[in-house]
């Protein structure tokens, strides 16, 4: 009849409509997996990669993007891959050593999971028949070094240290897979890389495309194709924090510093979002105040306690407010220091006793909290620093206002080069 037919012809516009819009967006999801490039639910690959153990969240979080980019490549390249994220925890800083924490308990995994397909690697484990891993692609640098000129390129050579990590048992490879005592892999082979995403996806695709699953370990080894450039803002305007921490940081600055949000809100989606510097912050400004392994590391280079008070005190007086947010990893000691030195309010945000914060949520807190603040200063070369400058980026506040570091009180001998500006770029 003409209505069924009618109805049949709707139906049609609408699945088009919406196929047109999944088009635009260049991406697939887990659960829109385009059929049409995909037979088989068993073609998938799946990429699991994981980090030098010494290296930190903020780092990781970086190695991350390169990672998501170059599994986003090697899908354009009709391969069927899927990013399984590595569990965080046992992190040096982080004083629980708790392992296995859920990317979803600190970051909006739909969201991330619409930049690339992702899933936890929990899901991994229900997915595959058992728990082992095709293969171990352990990178490693040439042993040669960089005779000279940098080339991107990639060759499998014998493992200059890459084995020691690793234990044959029962002709299966034993390891650190984020703590997870029943989880092998079948082969390991060392690849000597040198390049970035791009080089990256190429070897997937070329070398690595027919195993189901692979484990990169020492991922840190792909650089970015193009820090700052467009698909790298893509991919951390998708790594958005859980919205239970978003929640809780918004609750900190109403409810305890009784301040406005006066900012931007994001959008629902981040492909959305939209270029603005309209974001104002609330009447604070925000320190990060990196301590702990950097005083011993970078110490001259960083303010004394007192060096630190009178940089945030100035930077207050500056925008015309009267407290101070400081992000912190200081022991209680320096904090008090901190705050007997300082002519305006201290806010320091510490998670009450029943709230069951991991350490990597209560810093993440903090940096929602600095990327809200009227003006920023940060750390000296600490990547917890720059990834509060990208937030601020993404909130779309005036850049000035963003790029700021705390000097040495020995500015002469220890000249105090400001942050580049890594403007975000859509
Ligand atoms: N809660 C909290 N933790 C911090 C702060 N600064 C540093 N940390 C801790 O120290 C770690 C710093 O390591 P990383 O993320 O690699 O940043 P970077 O070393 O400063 O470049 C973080 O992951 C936190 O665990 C801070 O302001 N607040
Ligand atoms: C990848 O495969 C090509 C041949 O297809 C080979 O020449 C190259 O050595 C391989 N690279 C690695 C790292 O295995
Ligand atoms: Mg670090």
């Amino acid at each position: 009849s003409r209505m069924s037919l009618w109805c049949l012809l709707v139906t049609l516009i609408v699945w088009v409509g919406s196929r047109t819009e999944a088009g635009e967006d260049k991406t697939d999801t887990v659960s829109t997996l385009d059929t049409d490039r995909y037979s088989l639910p068993q073609d998938a690959r799946y990429v699991l990669y994981d980090v030098n153990r010494g290296e930190g969240f903020n780092l990781r979080r970086d190695v991350h993007m390169r990672i998501a980019i170059a599994v986003k490549k090697l899908r354009e390249k009709g391969v069927n891959a899927i990013l399984v994220l590595p569990p965080w925890g046992g992190l040096y800083h982080w004083r629980d050593q708790k392992t296995g924490v859920r990317w979803s308990d600190l970051f909006d995994v739909p969201s991330i999971n619409s930049f690339v397909p992702s899933i936890e690697f929990e899901e991994f484990l229900e997915v595959v028949p058992s728990p082992v891993i095709d293969r171990i692609v352990y990178l490693q640098q040439f042993s040669e070094g960089w005779n000279g000129e940098y080339v991107m390129k990639s060759e499998k050579r014998p493992c200059l240290d890459g084995d020691q990590f690793y234990e044959k048992e029962d002709g299966l490879w034993k390891g650190w897979f984020y703590g997870k005592e029943d989880v092998r892999a079948r082969d390991l082979e060392c690849v000597s890389f040198q390049g970035d995403a791009d080089t990256f996806s190429d070897l997937l695709a070329k070398n690595y495309s027919t195993f189901q699953s692979i484990f990169v370990d020492r991922a840190e080894t792909v650089l970015h194709a193009e820090y700052g450039g467009v698909e790298y803002w893509r991919a951390r305007r998708s790594m958005r924090y859980s919205k239970q921490l978003e929640t809780r940081a918004e609750q900190f600055i109403t409810e305890e510093m009784k301040e406005e949000i006066d900012a931007q809100p994001l959008t629902e989606r981040w492909q959305d979002e939209q270029a603005t510097r309209a974001s104002k912050g609330g009447a604070y400004v925000c320190a990060h105040w990196r301590r702990r392994d950097f005083v011993t590391s970078y110490g001259k280079t960083l303010p004394s306690i007192k060096g630190a008070a009178e940089q945030i005190t100035e930077l207050a007086k500056e925008y015309g407010v009267k407290k101070a947010f400081v992000a912190t990893d200081a022991p209680k000691e320096e904090i008090e220091k901190l705050r007997k030195q300082l002519k305006i309010t201290l806010y320091t945000f510490t998670p009450g006793p029943e709230e069951k914060l991991i350490d990597g949520a209560s810093a993440i807190v903090e940096q929602i909290i600095c990327s809200w603040a009227r003006a920023f200063t940060g750390s000296h070369v600490s990547t917890f620093s720059y990834r509060i400058q990208e937030d601020r980026e993404i909130r779309g506040f005036p850049v000035e206002t963003t790029f700021r570091r705390m000097c040495a009180d020995d500015v002469r001998s220890f000249p105090c080069e400001q942050p580049a500006k890594w403007k975000i770029v859509y």
